[in-house]
């Protein structure tokens, strides 16, 4: 149907490969674990998926995915962090209830339009 197929381009728009760990829960302090992530943006939310190689977009289908966790993005702040990391083109998303996340990507254009579509999100509700 026409709106599953602007479902299935809009999720193909707003997800990709980052390498992500989680820095904090609650607050606490937690070791950093890297890890690819396919990460997905669902309306207000981003969604991470555990296992990247069978998480591609033509084998992503709705109901046989598995999401690893997901991210309420209201009143979340996102920060570019590179002080946070020796790798290059790190952001810092930190949610309202103290969970912290580094994402980070080889590619500037890539990890630009990331913070800038996770901002976007961030703005809209904040306006709420
Ligand atoms: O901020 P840190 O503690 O230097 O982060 C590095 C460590 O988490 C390291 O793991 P172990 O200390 O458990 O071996 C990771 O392998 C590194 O990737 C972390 O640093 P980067 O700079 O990559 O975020």
């Amino acid at each position: 149907s026409h709106s599953s197929l602007c479902s299935f381009f809009y999720l193909l728009h707003s997800s990709g490969l980052l390498n992500k760990t989680k820095i904090a829960e609650g607050g606490r302090k937690l070791r950093k674990n890297w890890s690819p992530s396919w990460v997905v943006l669902v309306g207000n939310s981003l969604v991470f998926f555990k296992d990247p190689k069978s998480q591609t977009p033509s084998s992503w289908k709705p109901g046989n995915s598995r999401p690893e966790s997901s991210v309420d993005l209201r009143g979340a702040k996102l920060h570019w962090a590179n002080e946070l990391s020796s790798k290059k083109n790190v952001f810092k998303l930190r949610t309202v209830t103290g969970n912290e996340f580094l994402l980070q990507s080889e590619t500037d254009s890539l990890i630009r339009e990331w913070y800038s579509t996770i901002q976007n999100v961030i703005d809209r509700l904040d306006r709420e």
